[in-house]
Order: structure tokens, then C-alpha cells, then sequence
């Protein structure tokens, strides 16, 4: 009979696994594809999406320090990551290093939530991939039908000559300054559709799928070139505002001040709460370079290279983050952004229409990336998992020649791809955002932990300063945590308490560790 639920996986045997090749996984990744990795996870929706509405919504300019904030809470929770990865270099991510230093229920529940993030991140950034590739079409005159384009329920509207959200075109209409019953009659002259199901977005997700079941070096190979076109893309923009904002200091500087704009009176909308939930949803924008991490086992040198993996992409993320938001802000109004392809958007209006195409075909090269990254994470994560015995033994299963666990890469992918499909895009980042942080979180607190328990362990990697790194990372996650909606909190409740029925009536009794 199991008993001892924080009972720990002795980290020698981690190190055994680790180097038992009995787990068929290939080591082909070095550093510049695990930089390129961590990339290729981390710069996607949140950029080239959800920034737009952030800075309407809530922060306007100073989306830049809600930048600053996710950006440096994510740094410190990345030195904690890279301690772990260096030392226990096996799949798994957080989840193997709170089995590790907390114990299995911690592990199991670091799991549970990690399914947050990577399953449904990769569902959140197929919605707006979807967007990108819908509006593209639009662009080259090809009409998908608008049903199968949103969300079920969601209403589209047939708004000059394009098929956009209902939601959006109010919002458009609203920054002209019309009256409501103007608004309305307008409304009521355009041809409305409700959505069915988001077709685009659940096949992404099935293509990705494919690309990953065929196997890791072909999907780190193709990760790369995308990884170079999204950079690419992202320095276009930069380059062509920067000078477009010193051919028009004067608008720039009206679009920045007030740089804060003053809070309505409602926590969350403008002045600093704005920022702090700004900083909250923007946060999505950094998720995936703990991804590296979950990559370990396919590293051919993990001690030395996971901790470059993870801090070089997050560092050349952030620098482009700031630079990025701080010129969509400065060209256009803060108001007018609140649209699913604001860098877009935003590059139109400086009459660079080749760039907007650039910046579309960019993004959905891009956003495929991340898909990609996410749902290997999230395939490796089950592999752990079903190794463990946590999960049952068909997760772990490995293709004999791909080499890929191919099984629960299928389920993970039908599953999300239905995801993709059926819910909204705030919806599914909020909650992405709200669960990773929580893992965030773990993984700081498993540092201190780890050091007063294995003192003297050699650490290829050791997060500096201890305990004050991992204590302000806790820190910043749980600020940018208490920052979001009631309704995402009372969804990670659910979520986390439907994980503990799984684990306490079946992973409890069949833990390979408990047996
Ligand atoms: N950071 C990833 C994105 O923004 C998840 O799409």
C-alpha cells in the first residue's frame, strides 16, 4: 500500500536515467539549437498578439515596464531553471525537479499544472496563428468561411469587405468617437455570422503534430530557419519605426504621454494596477524558455549548454520585447491596438503596406514554432510522467524509428488541437499565464530547498545570489499572479483539484517510486 506521498526520486537515480540510453531518446541538440529552442518557444502570440490588447486595455505606453516586470521575473525564475537543468539533465522540466526536492505529490502537482502551460499555451498561440492566417487570406482576396474561424459562439461581422470580430469592429468604431446608437446602426447594416468551430486553428495544431512524431532533429532543424525568419521579421519592424518615429518625433511623443495613463478608478484598467495586470497577460509573451529544459535529455552536453539555452534566449528576447513595444506604442494611438495583429497593424499605418505582409507571414511562421516547442515540452513532460509510473505506461512509449514518444504526442496534439478550436484567446493565455507562474513559483522554492538538503552537491550551474533570486522570483510571479482575474483563479483551482482526484485514484497506486 503506498504511503509515503512526499517521498522523493533520489537524485542519483535521476543521473542514472539520465545517461541510461534504454530510454531511447537521441542526443542531438547543442547550444545554438537550444538557444534556438528557447526562441523559438519564447517570441510568438504574446508579441505579435496579445501585446496589442494589453496596451489598450490596461497599460497603454507603459506596456514597456509591464514588459520589465514580466521580463525580470522571468530572468530570476530562469536562473532557478537553469540551476535544475544543469544538475538533473533528464525530460521533464519542473516537473522531474520537484519530484527531486519536494516530493512526488509536489511533482505530480508541478505536472498536473505544466499541462497548462504547454498544452494549452500551444492551444492559445494556435488561436492566434489562426488569426494571422485568416487575416493574410483576407489580404490576398481568399475568403475562409468565417464560421470556421473563431471560437464557437463568437461573433464575426462583415466590416469593410473583411471578416472580423464582432468585438474588434465595436471597438474600432468606439475609438471614432461615435455614439452608441450609432454604433449600433452601423452594426445592424453589416452581415453578422456566429462561429461554429475554429477549424485553421485545430488543424495547426495537427500539422505541428505530425512534424513532431517525425522526429526531434528534423523538428530542432526546422525550428532554426523559422527561428531566423521570426528575428528577422521582429528587426524589420524595429528598423522601419525607428525611422519612421525620427521622421515624426512630434506623433510620437503625443502617442507616449501621459506615458501612464491615469486609472479609471477600476483596478486592472490604466495607472499601475494596469500595469501589473498588463505585466500579468504580457507574461505569456516569456513562457517557453523553461521549454529548454525539457529538452535536456536530447542535449549533447547538458551541464554546460542548458543554462546557456535557457538565459541566451531570454535575454535576446526581452531586449526585442521593450524595443518592440515601446515603438508600436510610440507610432500608434495606445487605443487603437486593440486588434489580433497590432505589429501589423502598426506597420500598415506607417505606409509600409510589404511590411505588414512580412510581418503576417512572419508571425504564422513564427507562431508555428511555438506550437511546436510547446507540444514537445508537453509530450516530454507525459513521457516523465508515464515513466514514473504516474501516468500509464502508453505516455512513455517510444517509436522504434523515429525515436519519439509518438503515442502521447498524438493524444497531447488531438487534444489540443480541440482546445484550439473551442475556446477564445484571453481566455486560454490567462490561464496559461496564472498556471506557469504557479510552476514558477515551485521551481524557486525547490532551489532553496535543494541547497539547505544537498548542500554540498556539485552544481555545474548555481543560481547566484541564493536566497534573495529565488525569493524575488517568487516574488514577481505571485505579483503578476494576484494580478489576474477571479475567473482564472477559480479555473487553476479546478483544474489543480481534478488533478489531485487523478492522482489520489489512480497515479498514487501505481507510482513506480511508492511500489
Ligand atoms: N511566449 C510564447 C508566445 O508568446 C508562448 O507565444
Amino acid at each position: 500500500m503506498p504511503s509515503n506521498l512526499l517521498g522523493r526520486k533520489s537524485l542519483d537515480i535521476l543521473r542514472a536515467e539520465a545517461s541510461d540510453e534504454g530510454h531511447g531518446l537521441k542526443r542531438s541538440l547543442g547550444p545554438v539549437n537550444l538557444v534556438a529552442l528557447g526562441i523559438g518557444a519564447i517570441i510568438g502570440a504574446g508579441i505579435f498578439v496579445l501585446t496589442g490588447t494589453a496596451a489598450a486595455n490596461h497599460a497603454g505606453p507603459a506596456i514597456m515596464i509591464s514588459f520589465v516586470i514580466a521580463g525580470i521575473g522571468s530572468a530570476l525564475a530562469g536562473l532557478c531553471y537553469a540551476e535544475f537543468a544543469a544538475l538533473i539533465p533528464i525530460a521533464g522540466s519542473a516537473y522531474t525537479y520537484g519530484y527531486a526536492t519536494l516530493g512526488e505529490l509536489f511533482a505530480w502537482i508541478i505536472g498536473w499544472d505544466l499541462i497548462l502551460e504547454y498544452a494549452l499555451g500551444a492551444s492559445t498561440v494556435a488561436v492566434g496563428w489562426a488569426g494571422n492566417v485568416v487575416s493574410l487570406c483576407q489580404d490576398l482576396g481568399i475568403t475562409i468561411p468565417p464560421q470556421w474561424t473563431a471560437a464557437p459562439g463568437t461573433e464575426l461581422v462583415l466590416y469593410k469587405g473583411r471578416w472580423d470580430l464582432l468585438a474588434n469592429v465595436k471597438g474600432l468604431l468606439e475609438a471614432q468617437k461615435l455614439m452608441p446608437d450609432q454604433i449600433a446602426a452601423q452594426l445592424g447594416t453589416m452581415q453578422q455570422v456566429t462561429a461554429t468551430f475554429n477549424m485553421v486553428a485545430f488543424l495547426s495544431i495537427l500539422l505541428v503534430t505530425i512534424v513532431l512524431v517525425i522526429g526531434i532533429r528534423e523538428s530542432a532543424g526546422l525550428n532554426t530557419i523559422v527561428v531566423f525568419i521570426k528575428v528577422g521579421v521582429v528587426l524589420v519592424f524595429v528598423g522601419i519605426a525607428i525611422s519612421y518615429v525620427m521622421g515624426h518625433m512630434e506623433t510620437a511623443k503625443a502617442n507616449w504621454t501621459p506615458f501612464i495613463p491615469p486609472n479609471t478608478g477600476n483596478f486592472g484598467d490604466y495607472g499601475w494596477s494596469g500595469i501589473a495586470r498588463a505585466a500579468g497577460k504580457v507574461f505569456f509573451a516569456y513562457i517557453g524558455f523553461d521549454a529548454v529544459s525539457t529538452a535536456a535529455q536530447e542535449a549533447k552536453n547538458p551541464q554546460r549548454d542548458m543554462p546557456i539555452g535557457i538565459l541566451g534566449s531570454l535575454v535576446i528576447c526581452t531586449f526585442l520585447y521593450i524595443l518592440v513595444s515601446g515603438l508600436l506604442t510610440a507610432v500608434v494611438p495606445f487605443h487603437a491596438l486593440n486588434d489580433p495583429a497590432p505589429v501589423a497593424v502598426a506597420t500598415d499605418l506607417m505606409g509600409v503596406k510589404w511590411g505588414s505582409y512580412l510581418v503576417k507571414v512572419g508571425s504564422i511562421a513564427g507562431l508555428g514554432s511555438v506550437m511546436l516547442v510547446m507540444l514537445l515540452g508537453q509530450s516530454r513532460v507525459f513521457f516523465s510522467m508515464s515513466h514514473d509510473g504516474l501516468l500509464p505506461e502508453w505516455a512513455g512509449r517510444i517509436h522504434h524509428r523515429f525515436k519519439t514518444p509518438y503515442i502521447s504526442s498524438i493524444v497531447v496534439g488531438i487534444v489540443v488541437a480541440v482546445m484550439a478550436g473551442s475556446f477564445s484567446i484571453s481566455t486560454l493565455g490567462d490561464l496559461v499565464s496564472i498556471g506557469t507562474l504557479l510552476a514558477f513559483v515551485i521551481v524557486c522554492g525547490g532551489v532553496i530547498l535543494l541547497r539547505h538538503r544537498e548542500p554540498n552537491m556539485p552544481r555545474p550551474f548555481k543560481t547566484p545570489f541564493v536566497p534573495l533570486v529565488p525569493i524575488l522570483g517568487i516574488a514577481f510571479a505571485a505579483l503578476m499572479m494576484g494580478s489576474l482575474g477571479r475567473d482564472t483563479w477559480i479555473r487553476l483551482v479546478v483544474w489543480l483539484f481534478i488533478g489531485m482526484v487523478i492522482y489520489f485514484g489512480y497515479s498514487r497506486y501505481h507510482s513506480k517510486l511508492q511500489g
